[in-house]
């Protein structure tokens, strides 16, 4: 079963580090989608539990050059 996650990303400055981010989230096994809205900071992911957590997916983004932490 899926479970969806939201994030919220700091650290970008223009419309293509969203595309990075994406980019380094979707490579991930287990995700299944990840949508970055680059005017709100924020990250929708659509992940397999029994395949990946949340903080792997957040270590992912820092791994990229932004911060990322659970959005409320
Ligand atoms: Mo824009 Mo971001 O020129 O990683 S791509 S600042």
């Amino acid at each position: 079963t899926a479970a969806k996650a939201v994030v919220c990303v700091s650290g970008m400055s223009c419309s293509a580090c969203a595309v990075s981010v994406e980019n380094s989230i979707k490579h991930l096994p287990g995700i299944l989608d990840a949508a970055v809205d680059f005017l709100n900071d924020r990250a929708q992911i659509l992940y397999l539990p029994n395949l990946t957590d949340v903080e792997t997916i957040l270590q992912a983004i820092e791994n990229a050059g932004f911060q990322a932490t659970i959005s409320k």
